[in-house]
C-alpha cells in the first residue's frame, strides 16, 4: 500500500492506529479510567513554582484536539508575571463579588453550596500559572470576516485534553469562568476576533487542599446501549 495518496488535490497519509492485543486494552483503558477518576476540582493551588517547559507541553497537548475545518481556533494565554495575576484577581472578585450578591439566583447560590465556593478567589494569585483559553469566533481573510466553525465544541474539547493532560502530570487545576469575563480580553490585549472562554489555574494542590466529598454518577445513570 501507498504511504501517501491525492484526493482534491491533497496530500493523505497512511494512518495504522496504534494497536493493542485485547488484554492490554482492557488494563490500559482500567488505568485510564481509575486515573481519571482521581482528577477533582481544587480550588487551593500551592504557590511552588512550575517550569514553563512543562506548561508548554500540557498547551501542545490542549491543541492536539480536533477541531471544525482543523482551524484550531484556539489560543492559551499562560501567565506567570505576579502583577498580572494581581491584575486579573482583582478584575475577577469584582465581578464574581457582583454575582454572589446580586447576579445569581438562590437556585444557583444554594447549588454551590456543596462546593463552598464564594466570590473570593485567592488561587488566582496563588497558583505559579494562569492559562486562560480564548476562543477564535472568526478569521480575518483578505480583511474579511470568514466565521470559524463548531468553534465552542472545538475549543471546549481542547479544555478537556488541557485538563487531562494537567491532572496526568500530577498537578491540580480547576475551571474559573468569573462572569462577565470580557475584562481578560483588555488585560491581556486580545485581538477583535478572539473571547475568553475558560481560566484555569495551574500548580500542584496545596498540602492543606480538601475537596468535597462528591459521588460521579453511575455507568448505568449516564450511559444507554442501543
Ligand atoms: N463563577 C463563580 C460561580 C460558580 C459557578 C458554578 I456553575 C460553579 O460550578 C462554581 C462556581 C465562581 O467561580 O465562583
Amino acid at each position: 500500500m501507498e504511504a501517501t495518496k491525492t484526493i482534491n488535490g491533497f496530500k493523505h497519509l497512511k494512518y495504522t492506529a496504534p494497536r493493542h492485543p485485547k488484554e492490554l486494552m482492557e488494563q490500559k483503558s482500567l488505568d485510564f479510567y481509575e486515573s481519571m477518576n482521581q482528577r477533582r476540582t481544587v480550588r487551593e493551588i500551592s504557590s511552588e513554582p512550575i517550569e514553563k517547559s512543562i506548561i508548554n507541553r500540557l498547551i501542545q497537548t490542549a491543541s492536539t484536539a480536533p477541531s471544525g475545518a482543523h482551524k484550531q481556533p484556539w489560543t492559551f494565554c499562560a501567565i506567570s508575571s505576579p502583577a498580572l495575576k494581581k491584575e486579573i484577581r482583582i478584575a475577577a472578585e469584582s465581578e464574581e463579588k457582583e454575582s454572589y450578591d446580586h447576579r445569581m439566583s438562590d437556585r444557583w447560590l444554594n447549588d454551590l453550596k456543596p462546593m463552598a465556593t464564594d466570590w473570593q478567589k485567592p488561587f488566582l494569585e496563588d497558583a505559579p500559572w494562569l492559562i486562560v483559553v480564548f476562543k477564535q469566533v472568526y478569521e480575518l481573510e483578505n480583511n474579511e470576516k470568514q466565521n470559524n466553525y463548531y468553534v465552542n465544541e472545538s475549543v471546549g474539547i481542547a479544555c478537556g485534553l488541557l485538563i487531562t493532560a494537567i491532572h496526568q502530570a500530577g498537578l491540580a487545576t480547576l475551571t474559573h469562568t468569573p462572569s462577565p469575563m470580557t475584562f481578560l480580553t483588555k488585560i491581556l490585549d486580545r485581538p477583535k476576533n478572539e473571547r475568553p472562554f475558560l481560566l484555569l489555574p495551574v500548580g500542584y494542590a496545596a498540602k492543606h487542599a480538601y475537596v468535597p466529598d462528591l459521588k460521579r454518577k453511575l455507568l448505568k445513570d449516564v450511559a444507554v446501549y442501543y
